[in-house]
């Protein structure tokens, strides 16, 4: 074994490699980790068992029993946005239901409004906060869909604001073009003709602009009906961009079967899914994302079908869905307190949620999500003595650093 091309040495950490997919969170206890120049791990193993270097060659971080994650992933966030929704929180505390408060032209039409308002710069200003929010958490890889645009000009925008973060965040950024999250105002009573501006104009552009690696779509009652969402697919698929979809979240129409077949990578919610979607995500390889915050937040009653779920070892993903009207809620660590409150997951579960298996949500699973000898050096030190104080108690921050392709970013 060669340590030559070894730059930076982990040394005297506890390693949760999350290796086993979320039954346990494979534990390396007093273990190294050597990168590369490239940010890529190179060397994984247990102190003992380490090659010989030449000590002066490298950057040795020693740790004192801290313990090491894979920097963590949100694999479903709405960040970017213009204005706020409080004056909805209100209204639903009053009794209106989301549904109600979407019916009536609030919900997220108001935020189509505000951020067609917003300049990209504006828009950047806000989705930064949220999420530098997240990196002090420990997050080193997000997710962010458009959808508050809702026509080709302000999609663009979002998205393009996503690019900005990538560039300028220092951690990943994935983007998911999700222009059919609901029918703009122009187009109320017309949302098949939506649609077509959806595949026939959107999707070309943003995948020739190579704006997005993924499309998403909201299926439901209130968003939008199977062969409307089959159109986008179809379309997704021609330009060759991974599918993601919003689905049974207030009702069952479907619409994680239909995502199935599209080889979508995930499906997202499910507190309504039945077993037959369940059957068809364990077929097809696709992951659950749940969203423990929408579901506190809207005071939902129904919880997704988790045992279910686990009995057909279909891998449990989880997001904070950060969004101005369903989940205010820009915090993983709270996400995996309340994944393990509200739905039970086990803190090794939880965390696989954010880790592995919320990698294989986003098709990046060869490269993040895992301590893993050739993928990146994305890493969070923690201060705590066991992984599962990650999940069991929520305010106090325990990351001491964070590393992004092996580079320190906090
Ligand atoms: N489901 C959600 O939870 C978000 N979008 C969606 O399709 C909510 C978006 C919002 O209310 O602004
Ligand atoms: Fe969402």
């Amino acid at each position: 074994m060669t340590t030559q091309c070894w730059q930076t040495l982990f040394s005297g950490f506890n390693l949760a490699t999350m290796t086993n997919s979320g039954k346990c969170c494979a534990e390396i206890i007093n273990g190294a980790i050597a990168i590369g120049k490239s940010g890529i791990i190179l060397w994984i193993g247990h102190i003992d068992d380490l090659p010989n270097f030449d000590p002066e060659k490298l950057q040795i971080i020693e740790g004192n029993g801290e313990w090491i994650t894979p920097g963590l992933i949100d694999c479903h966030t709405h960040i970017i946005y213009g204005g706020n929704r409080a004056n909805e929180f209100e209204m639903r505390l009053k009794g209106k239901s989301y549904q109600e408060i979407a019916e009536s032209g609030g919900g997220i039409l108001s935020t189509v409004k505000a951020t067609r308002a917003a300049t990209q710069d504006e828009l950047y200003t806000s989705a930064l906060k949220r999420l530098n929010t997240l990196i002090k958490e420990g997050v080193t890889t997000v997710e962010i869909k458009s959808g508050y645009g809702l026509d080709t000009k302000n999609e663009i925008k979002m998205l393009k604001v996503a690019e900005m973060l990538n560039k300028h965040s220092f951690i990943s950024i994935h983007k998911t073009f999700l222009g059919a999250h609901t029918v703009p105002e122009e187009y109320q009573g017309k949302a098949n003709e939506y649609i077509q501006i959806v595949c026939n104009e959107m999707i070309p552009q943003i995948a020739k602009l190579k704006l997005a690696d993924m499309v998403d779509v909201f299926c439901e009652n209130v968003g939008f009906n199977i062969e409307q969402t089959e159109k986008v697919f179809k379309e997704a698929r021609k330009n060759n961009l991974k599918i993601r979809i919003h689905s049974e979240q207030l009702s069952n129409i479907g619409a994680t079967k239909l995502a199935s077949m599209y080889g979508a990578l995930s499906s997202d919610h499910i507190e309504f899914i039945d077993e037959d979607g369940v059957l068809a995500m364990a077929e097809n390889d696709m992951v659950a994302v749940l969203l423990p915050g929408a579901y506190y937040f809207l005071r939902e009653k129904k919880m997704p079908p988790i045992e279910l779920l686990r009995k057909n070892n279909v891998p449990l993903a989880i997001a904070t869905d950060s969004n101005p009207g369903s989940s205010p809620i820009t915090s993983i660590l709270l996400m995996l307190n309340m994944a393990c409150t509200l739905f039970k997951l086990t803190p090794s579960e939880a965390l696989a949620g954010v880790t592995c298996n919320a990698a294989k949500a986003l098709g990046i699973n060869d490269k993040a999500g895992q301590l893993i000898e050739g993928m990146y050096a994305d890493i969070a030190i923690w201060d705590i003595k066991q992984p599962s104080e990650l999940a069991y108690q929520y305010g106090v921050n325990p990351l001491v650093s964070l590393f992004k392709k092996g580079k320190r970013i906090m």
